[in-house]
């Protein structure tokens, strides 16, 4: 036999071998497991990754500061995450309050994290500006230390403040999360620069979602 046609049937051979090979796979001769069989994918319920999602405020009201106007233009626009916003015109040091979240978690749950979303953007940039937020579990007495987002952006930006391990510092009821007591303070800054007098902020959307593990 010549070294060619050894070649060529060695050739045939390995195609042939490779097209059983796929024709073994494609006609599900591979072994299958059951997932109730399999033990890694034994689900258990992980009620540490309990959230509320991101929550709307139902409630607002302008706080002292600044001019004492808050978001004086249509702050019930920052209630949802669309194309209205709130607007406070000429407003560094002021402050708003949201509330009534309808937080809502199973009594006794224990409360591991609070994240509040802020789309926000300013009308420039001069200065330094950033925009701060305060949480109140007692209606509005005492407050967290301030967490706050100096991103400076003439077009709307996403903040996320805490975390989802992230308590603000303190450890929470779920009655302190009420509508009754839960408040959001959201507090505009700017310092260091002559347009600090006619700084706008634009405030679409203050959201809180709250990670809790039920008893
Ligand atoms: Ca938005
Ligand atoms: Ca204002
Ligand atoms: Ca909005």
């Amino acid at each position: 036999m010549s070294t060619q046609v050894k070649i060529a049937i060695g050739l045939v051979f390995v195609i042939t071998a490779s097209a059983l090979a796929g024709l073994a796979v494609s006609t599900g001769l591979g072994s299958h497991v059951s997932q109730t069989d399999n033990s890694d994918n034994t689900f258990t319920s992980a009620p540490s990754f309990a959230n509320t999602g991101y929550l709307d405020a139902s409630a607002q009201a302008a706080d002292t500061g600044g001019d004492n106007n808050g978001f004086d233009l249509n702050p019930t626009y920052a209630y949802s995450d669309d194309s209205l916003y709130a607007s406070n015109i000429d407003g560094p040091g002021d402050r708003h309050l949201y509330y009534d979240y309808g937080v809502s978690l199973p009594p006794g749950s224990t409360i591991n994290g609070i994240r509040v979303r802020v789309d926000w953007w300013l009308d420039g940039a001069g200065g330094d500006n950033s925009l701060g937020v305060e949480l109140s579990w007692d209606g509005g007495n005492f407050w967290t230390a301030p967490k706050a987002d100096a991103t400076e952006t003439a077009s709307e930006h996403t903040a996320i403040l805490g975390g989802t391990a992230d308590p603000w510092g303190r450890i929470w009821t779920v009655g302190e999360l009420s509508n009754a007591n839960f408040r959001v303070r959201v507090s505009c800054y700017c310092s260091g620069g002559a347009e600090c007098d006619s700084r706008d902020y634009y405030l679409d959307w203050v959201a809180v979602n709250v990670f809790y593990t039920a008893p």
